[in-house]
């Protein structure tokens, strides 16, 4: 199997069993403007370091699947020219082509699983669009998730979305739906989204547990934990459903479709907010990544208590 080629610091990391967080590129390159997207990928860099794990950061450059970026490698995400959106479609092509693309979750995925990361750490996972029973629109991210043994730390997904439905497939697709910390299902910029997730779990060391098990068992894919905004950040739902709904019939008023779609839509309600949505992002992601630490540093644990076990009846 092709593994990503790891930076120096990763491959010590992994090589060493230290915890070891990936993270996406797409919300540098296609989520947020410059240059608040590379401020930003820096900051949630180190706040994975602060948590006592190595980041890496994942991304096709020049046609190379890498995990772990240099400098140079992120601004050239950050300043986004001729940077790809490389979904499970896209990823193959385009490093077959020599190309650079920026990850998306589902992307991000597979090259965690494949460089052997196990936690993930990002803003908000793809899903299911309004309209989809029409568009048919419905994000690769779901089914990675199915697939892709990696924990996914996301503020549940973007509150453009149809949740309901998102969290359908999901439950269609046996993926965990694990809200940290609360029983509501957080809707990105706000705590609430007004469903429940199906499942709750208040601690890394669980939630580092349950990915063991699930490993252990044979279940193909990873988790979902959909850790809320922290309160002070947060934007309520009331606040955002009206410019959403704006932002929305403005889309598709541009009959803007496919790939196009998440980022049209970030970007109308970061305008229609005045930059809050930006403020909002930026302070998720960056606790998603403190998270996203703390489980990686429990699946390092876990696995060394499961391993003598295997075998053993459950
Ligand atoms: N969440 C954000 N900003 C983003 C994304 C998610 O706040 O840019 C990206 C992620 O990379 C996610 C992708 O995987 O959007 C989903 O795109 P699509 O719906 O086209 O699959
Ligand atoms: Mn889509």
């Amino acid at each position: 199997m092709m593994r990503p080629d790891l930076s120096d610091e990763v491959g010590a990391a992994l090589a060493a069993g230290h915890p070891v967080v990936a993270l996406e590129s797409t919300i540098i390159s296609h989520g947020l403007p410059w240059p608040r997207n590379l401020e930003l990928a820096r900051a949630v860099e180190g706040e994975v370091r602060a948590g006592g794990a190595v980041p890496a950061t994942i991304a096709v450059i020049d046609g190379r699947l890498r995990a772990g970026l240099d400098a140079a490698a992120l601004e050239r995400l950050a300043a986004g020219e001729r940077v790809a959106k490389l979904s499970r479609a896209d990823l193959a092509v385009c490093m077959a082509e020599g190309r650079t693309g920026a990850t998306t979750v589902a992307a991000t995925m597979i090259a965690a699983a494949r460089a052997g990361i196990s936690v993930f750490a990002t803003g908000g996972i793809g899903g299911v669009h309004r309209g989809a029973e029409t568009s048919f629109d419905i994000s690769a991210d779901l089914r990675e998730l199915a697939q892709s043994p990696v924990t996914v730390v996301a503020s549940g997904a973007k509150a453009i979305l149809d949740l309901p439905k998102t969290l359908e497939v999901l439950e269609t697709l046996g993926v965990p739906v694990i809200a940290h910390g609360q029983d509501a299902f957080p809707a990105f910029w706000a705590r609430e989204s007004g469903l429940d997730a199906p499942l709750r779990m208040d601690d890394p060391s669980t939630i580092a547990r349950a990915h063991v098990t699930r490993g252990a068992l044979g279940l193909a894919g990873g988790q979902l934990v959909a850790n809320p905004i922290p309160p002070q950040a947060e934007i309520p739902l009331s606040e955002l459903a009206p410019l959403i709904a704006r932002a929305q019939a403005e889309a598709e008023a541009e009959a803007v479709t496919g790939k196009a779609v998440t980022p049209v839509l970030l970007d109308r309600l970061r305008v229609l907010t005045d930059g809050r949505t930006l403020d909002a992002n930026a302070a998720l992601v960056r606790a998603n990544a403190r998270l996203g630490a703390a489980i990686a540093q429990e699946i390092v644990t876990a696995a060394a208590e499961t391993a003598p076990r295997r075998g053993a009846p459950l």
